[in-house]
């Protein structure tokens, strides 16, 4: 069976070091239910935004159907992904929360 074709560039060990990592946007999408003012508290809980920030975000969400949160390495993204879906469903609102290279 044939590897997959690689996501992205590879590089030789001498550049590797010179490569920026892989970027992934955290992306919020919006639903009918989950309270806006959870968003704009969830916001500001795990993306260090401050109230303005954080409903400004949410508003583009609930208007556009999505929105970014943020921009990480794949690791961050991943975390934060996985914390704000715990914490959307430990407070049983239907929140999704997503990552897409950036
Ligand atoms: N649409 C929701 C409401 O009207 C608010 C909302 C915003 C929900 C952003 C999810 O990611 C979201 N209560």
């Amino acid at each position: 069976k044939q590897a997959a074709a690689p996501q992205h560039q590879e590089s030789t060990t001498a550049e590797t070091a010179l490569q920026p990592p892989p970027m992934y946007k955290v992306v919020l999408h919006n639903d009918d239910y989950t309270p806006m003012d959870f968003v704009v508290e969830l916001l500001q809980k795990f993306f260090r935004m401050n109230i303005e920030q954080a409903t400004e975000v949410m508003l583009s969400v609930h208007y556009h159907g999505k929105g970014i949160c943020g921009i990480y390495t794949a690791e961050i993204a991943e975390t934060k992904v996985g914390q704000v879906n715990d914490y959307a469903r430990v407070h049983e609102h239907p929140l999704l929360c997503s990552m897409e290279q950036a």
